[in-house]
Parts: structure tokens; sequence; C-alpha cells
């Protein structure tokens, strides 16, 4: 079988006699199958996007331009003036772009990255503020790439004025953040916004941010565009408030909800950062998550991606493209990203299989949950090292089925050759709640010290397919009734 870690260096010549050696010849055959309870035309546009379907995000990147530096609103999470390379999170950037720059760069990363498929414009202000900018840069970049997916993140208070165009761009993609739907609670989110040339305070303010974000999901979902919703779940503030959000944004069509962590930290310099305003503990979120479950359909896969992001979820490859590292003309060579797609799709049949067939071997034997954490690199296996994982993957396996619910940020434990015990203790903090973990390798010292805290780990099921190793790991160490439920 040929595996995804096959594929880097790409050698397009031994990807193509590989797929000619299974017997596949277009680049369609073997593609995974689109699920019965979706419309084909809303497949078609999500079965690549790495956001939108946890599946794709195992094969597919996206990578986002700095191109819209205003903002019309100000959130207390929020702190645009902080850059730090090594900080991930939205509003982050290290050079913002002009359209054509951003031509420049969008062009390079689709020669070099062939998992490319997305191209967003998540700020680091406003995509729909600063709206003349996003527009040029998505028109000059089509004319490149016209398969190249659009996706846009806005706080949604402009968004309304340009819903025509983002239809007539054939922008299919539009995540926008709602964090309440009580403009009391909004007052303790937003100091302040600024519409129709004024300054808005307090509830005030709230008020119009909700009704502009209302109407806009509406008019998304009237044209057909896929909304996201994307909240920032924020301990005593909204947390319990965000089940309401949940309702009100199902009942307007959106696609997804993303309940997201709040990121807090004096050093970043935001009015929640400063004022000591905590964010929540990975299994605060998850139960929100859980609670949610039943209303609008959960997107548990995000990670939280810097406005310059680059790769696929979860890797930023945003610095080896900076501007001053690529040459000033640069045209676009689609040879990489069509071969990619051949391979993935034959891998991405296979794989969808095995995951069938392992979800029902579960479901029909399991009767407790148990969360199992997987160091991957993508391609959907268990291929990476337990001490070069920078995340952990977490799986719910249980009578349910093996569903992801979520990942786990980790400082790398291995570094050029030996493990810090230090950074270890804070990996298996890390990984609270988790019973078993499932690495490509693992030496004896992490693997001991995993265990005096609880946590089992395995390499025994390097490269294969993430749902079969979980059925299996489940089945030889956990089958019966008298597994503890720890989930
Ligand atoms: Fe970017 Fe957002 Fe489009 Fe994705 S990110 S604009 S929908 S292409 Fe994705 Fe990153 Fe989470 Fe956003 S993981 S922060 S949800
Ligand atoms: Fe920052 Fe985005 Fe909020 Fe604007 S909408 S203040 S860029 S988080």
């Amino acid at each position: 079988m040929l595996s995804l870690d096959q594929l880097q260096p790409i050698d397009l010549e031994s990807m193509r006699a590989k797929l000619s050696d299974s017997g596949c010849s277009s680049s369609s055959c073997g593609s995974s199958d689109k699920p019965s309870d979706m419309a084909p035309d809303v497949w078609e546009k999500i079965k690549d996007h790495p956001c939108y379907s946890e599946e794709a995000h195992h094969y597919f990147a996206r990578m986002h331009v700095a191109v819209a530096p205003a903002c019309n609103i100000q959130c207390n999470y929020c702190n645009r003036k902080y850059d730090c390379a090594n900080e991930s999170r939205p509003g982050v950037v290290s050079e913002k772009l002009t359209p054509g720059q951003a031509r420049r760069k969008v062009v390079a990363v689709a020669n070099e990255v062939p998992q490319l498929s997305v191209l967003g414009i998540a700020g680091p202000g406003d995509a729909c503020y600063d709206w003349r900018k996003s527009k040029a840069t998505f028109s000059e970049i089509v004319k490149d790439i016209p398969d190249i997916k659009l996706c846009i993140s806005t706080n949604g208070l402009a968004l309304p004025d340009h819903i025509d165009e983002l239809a007539e761009m054939n922008v299919d993609h539009v995540t926008i953040t709602i964090n309440m739907v009580d403009p009391e609670i909004g007052a303790k989110i937003y100091p302040w916004i600024y519409y129709r040339n004024k300054r808005w305070f307090g509830v005030e303010a709230s008020q119009i941010l909700h009704e502009r974000q209302m109407l806009g999901l509406e008019l998304l979902t009237a044209r057909g565009i896929l909304a996201k919703i994307n909240s920032v779940m924020i301990p005593g503030i909204n947390d319990e408030h965000l089940i309401e959000v949940n309702k009100w944004v199902k009942a307007r069509g959106a696609f997804l909800h993303n309940v997201m962590p709040l990121i807090s930290d004096p050093a970043h310099g935001t009015h929640y950062g400063l004022t000591g305003q905590r964010g929540p503990t990975a299994m605060e979120l998850k139960a929100l998550q859980d609670k949610l479950e039943g209303g609008a359909k959960l997107m548990r896969h995000c990670r939280q991606c810097r406005a310059d992001a680059v790769g696929l979820l979860g890797e930023d490859r945003g610095q080896e493209f900076n501007l001053d590292l690529l040459p000033e003309e640069v045209a676009y060579d689609p040879a990489k990203r069509e071969a990619y797609r051949e391979v993935v799709a034959k891998e991405r049949g296979d794989h969808v299989a095995a995951k069938t067939a392992a979800i029902q071997e579960v479901k029909a034997s399991a009767d407790q949950s148990l969360l199992f954490a997987v160091a991957t690199k993508g391609g959907g296996r268990v291929n990476e090292h337990f001490g070069h994982a920078r995340e952990f993957q977490v799986y719910e396996v249980g009578a349910k089925g093996i569903a992801f619910v979520g990942h786990r940020k980790v400082e790398q434990y291995c570094l050029g050759g030996f493990g810090e015990d230090a950074t270890l203790d804070g990996v298996i903090a890390a990984l609270e709640g988790v019973s078993f973990v499932l690495c490509a390798k693992i030496g004896d010292c992490p693997k001991d010290m995993l265990k005096a805290a609880g946590v089992e780990a395995s390499d025994k099921w390097a490269f294969e397919y993430i749902e079969t190793s979980l059925a299996e790991a489940y089945r030889e160490r956990f089958g019966g009734a008298e597994i503890a439920l720890t989930a």
C-alpha cells in the first residue's frame, strides 16, 4: 500500500508508477464517497477543505495571506500588534502583504506544497472590513490557480455589505466569529465597534454586531455559501451561553460550529491576558462540545491558525515562504498538486473503507468510552514518533464508534536525540483524561513514565491507519466490560 509518508519528497514519476501498479488510472478512482446524508454540491465544496471536512484535514492544506490588517471592532482577546513566529493564534502575523505580494506567495506555496487546496483570508484584521484588499487578492490569484478554494473569516459586522460580491467571486466558505447572541454578554467581550462612520460602545455596540452577524449568516445561507461559525469559549463569560449560540446559528443554516478555547496570556497584551481571564482546560472544552452534540454540526479539529499560516492544519510552514525568500517573478506549475491529488484519491478511498470497518467493529463490541491520543503527521496514519510530536490527535473510542474529539498541543519532547523530563511532565499533563497513546516510535523511558502516570503507550501500530489501530488497541488492551469509564 502506498502511504502518504512516501509522498515526501514528491517524486512524480514514482507516484504515477505506483498508481499504475495499483490499477488506478483516473484521478477519481477510489476517491472517498460522499456521506449519504449530504447533497452532492455540498460534498464537492467540502471534500478537499481541511477545515470543513475532518477527513480532508488529514490530506489537504490551507494557507492564509495576511492582506487585511484593518479591523472594525475590538475583541478583548485580541492584540494585533503582537508578533512572534513561535506563537500560533488568530490575528498574529510576521509580515503583512499587498495583493500583489500575496499572489507571489500563493503561487510559490502552490508550487512547493502539493497538499494546498484552500486560500483563506483571516486577518490579521477583518477580511470584510478591509474588503478592497481581500477582493483584489482573490481576483489576482484565481487567474493563476483557478481550482483553489477561496475562504474568508470575518467578525460579521461588514459581511452583509459584501454577500453579492462573495457569491460572484465563488467564495464558497465564510467563517463568522460569533461569541454571543445576548448583547449583555457581548458587552463583556467587545468594548467597542466602528460602524457607519461612528464608534459604538457597550451593549449598544454588541446589539448592532449581533444583528449584523445574524443577517450575514442568513444571507450566506440563502446564497448557498457554506457558513462556519467560530466561537471563542471564555470561561465564566460565554461558556454556557454558547449552547444558546449553537441553537441560533443552527436555526439560520450554519454548516459547522467550531468552539475554540480562549488563548489568554499576559505576555500577549490583550485585555483578557492582562486582567487574568483564563482559557478553558482541554477537558472543559470537550465537556462543552459534548453538550453541543445534536445541535449544529461541530468542528473539533481547529488549530487556531495564525493569519499567515501555511500547510496542513497543525503544521505551520509560513516561515519557509517569507517574501524575502521568494523570487521576484514566479510562475504557477500545477504538476505537484495534480500528482498529489491522484495519489490521495486512491489512498483516501482505502482509508475510508478501513475506517468504516473499524468503526463498525468497535460499535458492535464496545460499551465503554476511552480517550486515545495519536501521534500523526498526516495521511490518516499513526506515523509520528512520540518524541517528535508537537500535538496529539485525540479520539474517543466506545459504543458510538470512533470519533475525533480534538487535539492537544505539546512541547516537542525529544530534541537532538535527548528527551527532557520536564518536557515530558508537560506532555503528560496535556494528555489529561487519555488512557492510551499510539505513535510510530517510543523509547522505554517515556513509556515507563507515561505508565506511571496511568497512560499506556505503544508503537505497535506504526504507519497503520489510525482508526484500524484504535480498534485493535481497544480490542487487545481494553476489550471487555471491566473497562473504566475515563472519558
Ligand atoms: Fe482559514 Fe478559516 Fe478558511 Fe480554514 S482556518 S479562513 S476556515 S482556510 Fe480552520 Fe484555522 Fe481553525 Fe480557521 S483550523 S482557525 S477553522
Ligand atoms: Fe482581532 Fe479579529 Fe476581533 Fe478584529 S475581529 S479585534 S482582528 S480578533
